[in-house]
């Protein structure tokens, strides 16, 4: 390839001098941390930029089918060193650097992580991205350009503080605006009749403007584009009025457009109906469907042929409007019948649904929808007639109790709809969308998530990845299912002890971490036991909290006995409105002070929560893992991407059957995973009983005790009565059913305190976990949407 591929050492010093010196404006003598990092990104991103125009100029020559990837979040994390590992510039790197007296290491984990997303749906989107560079499928990722990522989290007195997050207050070196690619979206208004065709007058417009970051694959063989709108201004500033006096009336209308961009809602698997983010969706579906229907007609005059060139895919339902959106071009604007504008929308679009959670399904108010979207309202009632005419069953509706339900709109407008597990995805068919499914069988599919091995096994765990290329080679990190080669090696005489050796040195490096980071010492020889993720009653953190709570006591009981030393390390944040989940960080903060301080029980269990979570602080963690902790009440995590990343990093599970879970279970095996708790369908009959808690209670002193120490105030003296909700929920309503898994997880962590004792056993099994773990990556999920819902190829020869 032309350009400024291939590199050598000597180039590489000469290109971050040159960007130190013209971009940066600094002497080497003189240069900041700041500047020598921005330097090494400039040179990255000019390597980057070749590889991607070489792609965009082959997508154009080929003209194939092109993947839009549409989605409120994408989690991304930092780039610098994404872009380093693949591109295969980290030896080239360090030493420029080095020459300069410079540490890479501290460099590259200087750069503030772009956190454009809530949890898993946000980086399964980050992903992705990865993959499909990675694997050559021309696409385009579309969202939003937030100007305040998800909010920084701290703790005061254990209490969850928020702060806004400001990663582009410093340059960001990863995106070029595109000040030429603008459109004008409308708010409001009304919709009027002319000459027989139906018009949307709306009564606020804004612009959207594009930001593009490349996406760069492994081994830069491809580079496909993640496109950001910003909100714009229309008329950005009122010389009138600024002349007169009112400076602030002057730039008011910058001010709103610009709030349409601000900020990302801080909810995970909860709904947030609130205006501002309906009109975020439409703002980025809108300019999305604009931008491709652009590309598109750019060489082909029969819109009819859209299918064979364009497939869509909406993550969950925040883009789902994008669908009668298109529809509304083809129909108003382009004047094809709204039967032939459906088909062809149809044949464009496809949905993937995250979550059953009630409270999470997007619903909104028609009265609002129709007042922001009045013709997209009369959209989705011909939709809706559409789809009773051909199915008389008025239980199906998009439309009903005065809201617009945006699961059945998606499914109705969509041609494939997929769940994200093969639990979730049975679970859609039995529950939210039996009936459609009933009408439409062919509709849903399955893709089960999977993760990037670029960033979380080759990148964040340097030391195992060393271990597995010396002994099966380096494809493995393009073609993740190599990793089964590792199983005749574990039997090989020292290779355990080596892969033991790697998790020793992964912890240390961790300890050493939390030791500057928070003035924290932990027991590197204890096992490291990891829950970390987003804070949610039905991921169950206070299951796992009890537990510990129960058996501190024991261990107080007899704290001579031989106990298994363990570190418990939380790591989560909560919604800003979620008070429960917020009560639930801070008793585990009120406990850890408790047990850390005790002397009969410190050197044999230490509990840690560390604030701001986020993608680095995970990058951190899972290589460090001995145990992860998925332990959701089944039926309620659709999926799960950090069991993933565990397991590839030889962790040990202890879960449930729930989500992923099931599938990881199956590909490494029953014996190496410490499963327990009720399968989702005993889940559903448990809830029938009306004293499910109460029994599992009485059945259990371990449990009875824990909650007393709740009620009694001992985690909370200066305020006795801080934790009795919690434990009055448990028992009174319960319905993530911690009371009733709380027994058999109590006996499976016995299990695991056992099989610890035994190293040689339990380094076999963890080995056999990174061995089976292939299957997750997210190449194979990228690979099966491909091939079972978009239709599309690779262009890479
Ligand atoms: O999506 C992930 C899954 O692995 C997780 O199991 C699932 O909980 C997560 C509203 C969501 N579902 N729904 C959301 C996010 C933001 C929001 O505003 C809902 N996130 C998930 C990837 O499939």
């Amino acid at each position: 390839m032309a350009g400024k591929a291939p590199t050598s050492s000597q180039d590489f010093r000469h290109a971050l001098l040159q960007h130190l010196t013209y971009t940066m404006g600094k002497d080497p003598e003189h240069a900041q941390f700041f500047d020598w990092r921005m330097a090494l990104s400039h040179a990255v991103r000019d390597r980057i930029v070749d590889h991607w125009v070489a792609s965009t100029r082959k997508t154009y020559e080929q003209d194939g089918k092109r993947v839009y990837y549409l989605s409120m979040e994408f989690l991304i994390g930092r780039l610098l060193e994404d872009g380093i590992v693949n591109l295969g510039l980290a030896e080239e790197a360090k030493e420029a650097l080095d020459s300069f007296g410079q540490d890479y290491r501290t460099i590259l984990m200087d750069e503030p992580d772009a956190a454009l997303g809530n949890g898993g749906l946000g980086r399964l989107a980050a992903c992705f991205l990865d993959s499909l560079s990675t694997i050559g499928c021309p696409a385009y990722g579309y969202g939003i350009r937030y100007e305040n990522g998800l909010f920084k989290q701290s703790f005061v007195d254990g209490r969850q503080v928020e702060a806004a997050e400001t990663w582009l207050q410093e340059p960001h070196p990863w995106e070029f605006e595109r000040p030429e690619v603008r459109f004008t979206l409308g708010f409001g208004g009304d919709v009027i009749s002319e000459n027989g065709k139906t018009i949307w007058k709306p009564s606020e417009l804004i612009q959207a403007e594009a930001f593009d970051t490349p996406i760069v694959g492994w081994q830069g063989r491809w580079a496909n584009t993640l496109r950001l709108w910003a909100g714009r201004a229309v008329d950005p500033f009122d010389l009138g009025l600024f002349n007169s006096g009112d400076f602030a009336a002057a730039s008011e209308h910058e001010a709103l457009a610009r709030s349409i961009s601000r900020v990302l809602y801080p909810e995970d698997s909860n709904e947030a109906g609130k205006e501002l983010r309906l009109k975020q969706e439409y703002f980025f579906s809108a300019a999305s469907i604009r931008d491709i229907l652009r590309r598109f007609d750019s060489k082909h005059d029969d819109i009819r042929l859209l299918p064979t060139k364009v497939a869509i895919q909406s993550n969950d339902t925040h883009p789902a409007i994008a669908g009668p959106e298109l529809l509304r071009i083809l129909h108003d604007e382009r004047g094809l019948s709204f039967e032939e504008a459906f088909d062809i929308t149809h044949h464009c679009m496809n949905y993937t649904n995250h979550t059953l959670l009630p409270e999470a399904l997007e619903r909104w108010d028609e009265r609002l929808f129709g007042r922001l979207l009045p013709r997209h309202l009369q959209i989705i009632d011909r939709i809706d007639d559409a789809h009773y005419k051909a199915h008389p069953h008025r239980t199906l509706s998009a439309r009903s109790d005065g809201q617009v339900k945006m699961g059945e709109l998606s499914f109705m407008v969509s041609n494939r709809v997929n769940g994200v597990s093969a639990l979730h995805t049975d679970l859609m068919k039995k529950t939210v969308f039996k009936e459609l499914n009933a009408l439409h069988p062919e509709r849903i599919v399955n893709e089960t998530n999977g993760v990037t091995p670029r960033r979380w096994l080759h990148s964040c765990n340097p030391k195992l990845s060393s271990l597995i290329t010396e002994t099966i080679g380096d494809e493995w990190v393009a073609d993740l299912e190599q990793l089964k080669k590792l199983e005749p090696a574990i039997e090989e005489a020292g290779w355990l002890e080596r892969f033991t050796q790697v998790k020793t040195d992964n912890k240390a490096a961790l300890c050493d971490y939390v030791s500057k980071a928070h003035g924290i010492n932990l027991n590197p020889e204890a096992m490291f036991d990891i829950q970390i993720k987003r804070m949610h009653e039905y991921k169950r953190q206070h299951l796992n909290i009890l537990e510990t709570i129960a058996h501190w006591l024991e261990i107080k009981d007899n704290p001579s006995a031989d106990w298994v030393p363990r570190v418990k390390l939380f790591a989560g944040k909560a919604a800003q409105g979620y008070y429960f989940a917020k009560d639930i960080i801070r008793l585990i903060n009120d406990f850890a002070k408790v047990a850390n301080a005790d002397v009969d029980t410190r050197d044999v269990l230490q509990v840690v929560f560390l604030p701001n979570y986020n993608v680095t602080l995970a990058e951190r963690l899972i290589p460090a893992a001995d145990l992860s902790e998925q332990i959701s009440t089944a039926g309620k995590e659709a999926s799960g991407t950090g069991n993933m990343k565990f397991a590839l990093n030889g962790a040990l599970t202890i879960g449930t059957l729930d989500g992923a879970n099931v599938e990881i279970r199956e590909q490494v095996g029953a014996d190496n995973f410490f499963l327990f708790g009720m399968l989702a369908d005993e889940v559903m009959q448990r809830r029938m009983m009306h004293d499910h808690a109460q029994q599992a209670i009485n059945a259990d002193p371990r449990l009875a005790r824990a909650l007393d120490a709740l009620r009694s105030g001992r985690f909370s003296p200066e305020d006795p009565g801080r934790y009795t909700h919690i434990a009055d929920n448990l028992t009174w309503s319960d319905y993530f059913l911690v009371c009733s898994d709380f027994t058999d997880y109590w006996r499976a962590q016995r299990e695991v305190d056992q099989v610890y004792t035994e190293p040689q056993k339990w380094a076999k099994m963890a080995a056999l976990n990174v061995a089976r773990s292939g299957w997750f990556s997210s190449d194979r999920t990228i690979r099966g949407y491909m091939c079972d819902i978009w239709e599309a190829k690779s262009l890479i020869p």
